[in-house]
């Protein structure tokens, strides 16, 4: 049987900090400000967007959304990223990702200031996460991190599997359970014996967009066990890439999904948020 982490209270902890952050650099004259921009209108990320919203209300982050079209052009996406690269008002960008089909993601991301780049998605900042600068925290990332510190289980030394390897989640993942002294596997959709692997793991982190591929057979007794998956079944509900019946079994500490790793995503993001607007006026 196995403890479950509760990422909404962590994530709040988190939140609440970065509320009295800002609080205290208002004091000084300081605000901070992120714009999301999210292109047509995929329901999950428009409930993404929106409790990005709700985060920057909480913490006092002004937040600027532009919501547009699904058929806006590359050209006028970068043209309005280019826009709020200039916009003294904006210390964080992050474009909602999945962008529709016509656009390519990488072209956008690149015109993002990397001084901006809340998300550490710009090819400078995620340069900078592999020699262990951290200047932006990749979000999601960066909250699985504080969810496994919560639960008092070190990293070091540990046997550490990530299922998954996206620029956004996998590798990163890989690289900071490395910087805290990991020993890191990273398995993939090529992978031979998946469960093999998963069955070495002291910690285990999916994030693969399969649900339920980790099932209770495939996790070591006591370990723990980090769901990053957000799959929208059929039937509407939210399941993660783990099984959760089978390995809260086995697992010492596991996420549940919803209410685990997407709100630390959005804690992060707050905390990125704020660290730019520091950065802004220590220049
Ligand atoms: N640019 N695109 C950019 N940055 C990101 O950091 C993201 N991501 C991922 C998708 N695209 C992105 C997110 O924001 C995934 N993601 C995200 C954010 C929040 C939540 C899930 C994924 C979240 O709030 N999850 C809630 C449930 C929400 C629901 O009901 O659908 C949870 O408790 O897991």
């Amino acid at each position: 049987m196995s403890m479950i982490i509760d990422g909404k209270a962590v994530s709040a902890k988190v939140k609440e900090n970065v509320r009295d952050e800002i609080a205290e650099l208002k004091k000084k004259g300081i605000t901070a400000g992120l714009a999301v921009i999210i292109v047509g209108d995929d329901p999950a990320s428009k409930v993404y967007v929106r409790n990005k919203k709700l985060a920057c209300e909480f913490c006092g982050i002004d937040s600027y959304e532009y919501a547009l079209p699904a058929e806006t052009t590359q050209d006028e996406l970068i043209s309005l990223v280019k826009k709020l690269n200039a916009d003294e008002r904006v210390d964080g960008i992050l474009c909602q990702l999945p962008l529709p089909e016509h656009i390519d993601e990488k072209a956008v991301i690149d015109n993002i200031s990397p001084d901006k780049d809340v998300d550490a998605f710009h090819p400078v900042n995620v340069g900078r996460i592999m020699i262990g600068d951290y200047r932006f925290l990749p979000c999601t990332p960066a909250g699985v991190m504080e969810l496994i510190a919560s639960t008092g289980v070190e990293v070091k030394g540990k046997e550490c599997v990530v299922v998954g390897r996206s620029n956004i989640v996998g590798k990163p993942m890989a690289m900071l359970l490395l910087h805290n002294s990991g020993t890191v596997t990273v398995c993939h959709s090529k992978t031979k014996d998946l469960a093999e692997h998963c069955r070495k793991a002291d910690i285990l982190v999916a994030a693969v967009g399969v649900p339920k591929l980790i099932t209770g057979d495939m996790i070591k007794d006591g370990a723990v066990v980090i769901d990053v998956g957000v799959n929208r079944l059929e039937n509407g509900k939210l399941c993660g890439d783990v099984d959760f019946e089978s390995a809260k079994e086995k697992a010492s500490y596991i996420t549940p999904v919803p209410g685990g790793v997407g709100p630390m995503t959005i804690a992060m993001l707050m905390k990125n948020t704020l660290a730019a607007a520091k950065m802004k006026a220590a220049e």
